[in-house]
């Protein structure tokens, strides 16, 4: 697990922004928009129906073009084309990373040991689209004849956040008459509820999980087919009219008594948290139609193909990861807003949460050495404007540097008398208002009483990026996350971490499964782990009364 490349921090690129920052960080915004009347123009770039205007970080054309040289001095070019070209990049698990064959069209050659997984990729894509026709015509009965009303995607992570992500962002596209729920929780309340309200006849379950192991996922679809054949009277006959996997592993859905005919396949080069456009998608497909369906995917292609093509200076994931790695090792900025100004992406940046912090949340780097400088930051958000009433306060007066990233959409999907104009009005004005501030000369001015002007001044030279759209098609939410997709990648790329293992997440498999026989046996067990993991136990057991 050698690589060619100098570490991170001795690359002359990163000695050379170094120096550079300690000389442009007093800089501020508002003197470099008064020095460069063309700074918005210039600090923009659109490609794939996106929009990214950066001029409001705290960049010069020195910055730039010395991010640019890290990103050649990262190995950056190889490194993609290694992605696309389908070799083992994920090497802590030996497997290729290859999402963008998920998108690719029908004519793409794309190898994986010699053999072009393309077919493949079409041939489930046609069989997750003639099973949603028959779903969404009515065609496909449930046990007792009924048509299905109610899908329930069951999954966790990875094969849970997107569905339900883009669920939510398509919702405007989705079939009105079909309702969708999403477990994921093992919280038996999870499930309780998205059921409570469902008749068992009219309810299709999609069993969403990679490996078909995964404890959350199989204590769920437990449950589901305990609820299911209680309600259609104990036949097990039922099972194969209301359940259906999505999967890698054939065997386990066979014995959980899922007949593979109704199985969807995804393949082991596909990340959890990179596979909402596999079959993983279904719930997706179901909602929005299979031509919805293809629309996302080549929304998605579209920016594989900017990301591959593109000159780094023009590419838009390379400059917003640049940007990112930028604030994050040279100003110290631990977190990253992401805040859409379109409520259908509600959902967004939770899953940006996991696409980000599971892929880049990494202290070594793919030679197995501890990283002497920062990597992934924390990614967070909400949609705007209900953040403006709650959290920004710290993003305008606090005391961290939190740069954010607004989305937007020009054209509302259902327009609304006024409502869109203010909403849009509201997102430059918050980047405006981020960027500028407002001095103790301007607050003064307004009559402010001296001991209210600090309180009231808002130093400003905070970073933000703005991504404007023109409206949230099926095309555009594709293009939007495989941008975020490819700017985690970049980052990674320069951070030279393995963006596409979870070790962290493989772990709370395991110690889980540990402790519940403690939990649940008659007896009381021998404890032996610390003496306060022994003592929450043994309380915990006490309180249940055993
Ligand atoms: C994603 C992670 C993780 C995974 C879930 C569900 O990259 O590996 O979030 O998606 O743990 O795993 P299964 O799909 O195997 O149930």
């Amino acid at each position: 697990m050698k690589s060619n490349l100098k570490p991170l921090t001795q690359r002359a690129a990163w000695k050379a922004l170094t120096a550079h920052h300690k000389q442009v960080q007093k800089l501020h915004l508002r003197q470099l928009f008064a020095d460069d009347a063309k700074r918005g123009q210039k600090f923009s770039v659109e490609a794939a129906g996106l929009f990214l205007d950066y001029s409001k970080n705290r960049i010069t054309d020195k910055t730039s073009s010395l991010l640019l040289q890290l990103a050649d001095e990262s190995g950056l070019r190889a490194k993609i084309d290694a992605m696309f070209a389908g070799e083992k990049i994920n090497i802590t698990e030996n497997r290729a990373v290859l999402h963008v064959a998920l998108r690719a069209p029908k004519n793409a050659t794309i190898l994986v040991d010699g053999k072009n997984v393309v077919p493949e990729v079409h041939a489930v894509l046609d069989k997750m689209a003639a099973f949603s026709d028959r779903v969404r015509s009515g065609a496909w009965k449930g046990f007792t004849g009924k048509r299905i009303k109610n899908i329930v995607n069951i999954g966790i992570g990875g094969s849970d956040l997107g569905p339900v992500m883009a669920y939510e962002a398509l919702k405007h596209y989705s079939q009105r008459d079909l309702v969708f729920r999403f477990v994921s929780n093992v919280d038996g309340i999870d499930f309780v509820e998205a059921t409570h309200d469902l008749k068992p006849a009219e309810t299709l379950f999609i069993i969403s999980s990679k490996t078909f192991t995964t404890l959350e996922t199989m204590t769920n679809a437990q449950s589901a087919r305990d609820w299911l054949l209680a309600g259609l009277g104990g036949n097990v006959k039922a099972v194969a009219k209301h359940f259906v996997a999505v999967s890698t592993n054939g065997e386990k859905v066979s014995a959980f008594g899922i007949d593979t005919a109704n199985m969807f396949g995804f393949w082991d080069w596909v990340g959890g948290r990179y596979s909402m456009d596999s079959a993983i998608g279904l719930s997706t497909m179901l909602a929005v139609g299979p031509e919805n369906f293809r629309k996302l995917l080549a929304g998605f292609h579209a920016l594989d193909e900017h990301f591959r093509t593109a000159p780094f200076a023009k590419n838009l994931p390379v400059l917003l990861a640049l940007l990112t790695v930028w604030n994050t090792e040279f100003f110290g900025a631990e977190t990253a807003a992401v805040l859409p100004y379109e409520n259908y992406l509600k959902r967004f940046p939770a899953y940006l949460q996991q696409l980000t912090m599971e892929s880049n949340g990494k202290h070594v780097t793919l030679d197995g050495k501890h990283v002497d400088y920062q990597t992934g930051p924390i990614y967070w958000g909400e949609p705007g404007t209900n953040g403006q009433h709650s959290f920004y306060q710290l993003i305008h007066q606090g005391t961290r540097l939190i740069p954010c990233d607004f989305i937007a959409f020009a054209k509302a999907l259902t327009p609304l008398g006024r409502h869109h104009d203010i909403l849009l009005a509201n997102v430059f004005a918050q980047a405006e208002a981020l960027a500028f501030g407002k001095t103790a000369a301007e607050v003064k001015a307004e009559g402010v009483p001296a001991a209210l002007v600090p309180h009231k001044v808002f130093e400003g030279n905070r970073p933000s990026n703005v991504i404007l759209a023109e409206k949230l098609t099926p095309e555009i939410l594709g293009t939007l996350i495989a941008l975020y997709e490819h700017n985690v990648f970049v980052q990674g790329a320069i951070w030279n971490i393995d963006s596409f293992d979870q070790w962290g997440v493989e772990l709370g498999k395991v110690l889980a499964q540990r402790i519940v026989p403690e939990l649940e046996s008659k007896e009381a067990p021998k404890l032996k782990h610390d003496n306060s993991t022994n003592q929450l136990i043994k309380r915990y057991r006490k309180m249940k009364g055993l």
